[in-house]
């Protein structure tokens, strides 16, 4: 068993498809463990994304990340971070199959719907990062 975040990005959660999301996650088997929806601050953001802090890309990506209301969630399930990672498609939205979700709700590389953990380091991060202990039994 393991377990990675999800996260459905202000672009899909502004334009209401949050439920639709899980839905797809619940058809894929994989279980959610935990749930909560927040708007980031920027310096939340910046602390969640703190590995891009070098890239080109960080500010903007700050920028989108606090630009509205986020849904966070705890999924569980055997090989669960790369069935999430295959489920979203890949990172640029525009090169997304439409079977993908961020094919089916993202726009582009940076607005591309939803994020997963790539690794089960980064995974305990993301979680301990969104989820307290006892929001996950
Ligand atoms: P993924 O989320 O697919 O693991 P990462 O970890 O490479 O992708 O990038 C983290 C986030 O940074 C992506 N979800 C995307 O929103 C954004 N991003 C990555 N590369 C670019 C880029 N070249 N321009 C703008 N945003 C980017």
């Amino acid at each position: 068993m393991q377990r990675t975040l999800a996260l459905v990005k202000p672009d899909a959660y502004a334009a209401g498809h949050a439920g639709a999301i899980l839905a797809k996650i619940q058809e894929s088997g994989l279980s959610v463990v935990g749930a909560r929806s927040l708007h980031l601050t920027r310096a939340q953001a910046e602390g969640f994304y703190h590995v891009h802090s070098e890239r080109p890309f960080f500010g903007d990506l700050c920028t989108f990340m606090c630009e509205g209301k986020i849904l966070a969630v705890c999924l569980e399930g055997e090989d669960a971070i790369k069935r999430w990672r295959d489920l979203m498609g890949p990172t640029n939205a525009s090169e997304a199959g439409p079977e993908t979700i961020r094919g089916q709700f993202g726009t582009s590389i940076e607005r591309n719907a939803t994020h997963g953990s790539d690794a089960e380091d980064t995974a305990a991060f993301e979680l301990g990062f969104f989820f307290a202990g006892l929001d996950l039994v």
